[in-house]
């Protein structure tokens, strides 16, 4: 007998119609509906930062799969322990990411940002090319993202270096791990890219002392989580002089209130959680792809992008 699976969908912050329209056509032969308080029961849940209450009611769940890479707001919620949470791996947005990084450290590295204020002011000025050994990167986060970052920026023959929480080995840089090649890592450091999942381990992990370790002139990009940083402590390095800027894509609250110092800082570059998109095709064709294997019976350490609901992500 074949048993029809049953999908619930449950996205806040997202257009739902296309999302259920695409599952449907991935799953025909699945029953996919949109998750309302009080809905029956389903096998397996897509989603993005549901309710607490969409955990309390789908008791019957035998996989969890998250729209985004990020698994950091579902583990604030209580959920059921024996289920299987996958987040997207990759999707398309490791590109998008490699993209956005070489674009923030290029652009800082060659001052593009000067010479945009010159040429609106109408002048017409050359700087000092700056050398690119003086500029080494370093990428919290050796993971999907940030391996695809780094080898990326590698190819632009800067000075690479990564930092994992276990002991990893990328083409073209230099990587550390654990806390015990964290000092070495950060102080080998000019530009600092976090790619971090947020967990208890490495929330606030971007704070004055670990900044204060970068060489001098540092700069900051943070595409991974705002509670991987502590923003004053940011404000009042850039204000020292030991942090030239940053790039910030990601804010403790977003949107970013109207009233943060950020938005009115001559020395921080802002765009709003941008920088990797969910690619709703790309993800759908992942989610749908791995709820059929499950759904055949293929064993759960098969599929890519299972969350250590102990390591948190
Ligand atoms: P992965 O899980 O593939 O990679 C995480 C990396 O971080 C791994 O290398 C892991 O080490 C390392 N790490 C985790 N904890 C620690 C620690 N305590 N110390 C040192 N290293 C640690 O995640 P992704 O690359 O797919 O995504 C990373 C994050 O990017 C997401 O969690 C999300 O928050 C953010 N993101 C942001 C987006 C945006 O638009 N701004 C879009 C998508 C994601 P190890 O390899 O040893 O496990
Ligand atoms: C993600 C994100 O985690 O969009 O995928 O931030």
């Amino acid at each position: 007998m074949v048993v029809t699976p049953r999908v619930t969908f449950c996205c806040t912050d997202t257009k739902t119609q296309p999302w259920l329209d695409g599952l449907r056509a991935a799953l025909p032969n699945a029953t996919v509906e949109l998750w309302s308080p009080g809905a029956g029961p389903a096998d397996y849940a897509v989603v993005w930062a549901p309710p607490q209450r969409f955990f309390d009611e789908q008791v019957a769940l035998k996989g969890i799969f998250n729209t985004g890479a990020g698994v950091d707001a579902l583990m604030k919620l209580r959920m059921p322990s024996n289920v299987p949470v996958v987040r997207l791996d990759d999707a398309g947005m490791s590109v998008q990411m490699a993209e956005y990084v070489c674009h923030a450290v290029i652009r800082h590295f060659r001052e593009f940002d000067a010479y945009e204020a010159d040429m609106q002011g109408g002048k017409w000025s050359y700087r000092k090319p700056r050398l690119r050994g003086d500029f080494p990167v370093g990428v919290m986060g050796l993971g999907v993202l940030g391996e695809r970052v780094s080898r990326a920026l590698a190819q632009f023959d800067f000075p690479v270096l990564g930092w994992s929480r276990s002991p990893k080995t990328v083409k073209g840089v230099r990587c550390f791990s654990g806390e015990a090649g964290f000092t070495d890592f950060l102080a080998a450091t000019r530009v600092l890219v976090c790619l971090l999942p947020l967990t208890p381990d490495t929330e606030g992990i971007l704070r004055r002392d670990t900044l204060a370790q970068l060489l001098p002139g540092a700069y900051v990009i943070n595409v991974a989580r705002g509670g991987h940083l502590i923003d004053d402590d940011l404000m009042a390095l850039i204000a020292s002089g030991h942090v030239a800027g940053a790039t910030l894509d990601v804010f403790r609250t977003e949107p970013l209130p109207a009233a943060h110092p950020f938005w009115q800082h001559p020395q921080i570059t802002l765009t709003p959680h941008t920088s990797a998109r969910t690619l709703r095709e790309e993800s759908i064709a992942q989610i749908a792809g791995k709820i059929l294997a499950l759904h055949n019976g293929a064993p759960i350490a098969s599929l890519a992008g299972v969350v250590d609901l102990k390591k948190g992500y």
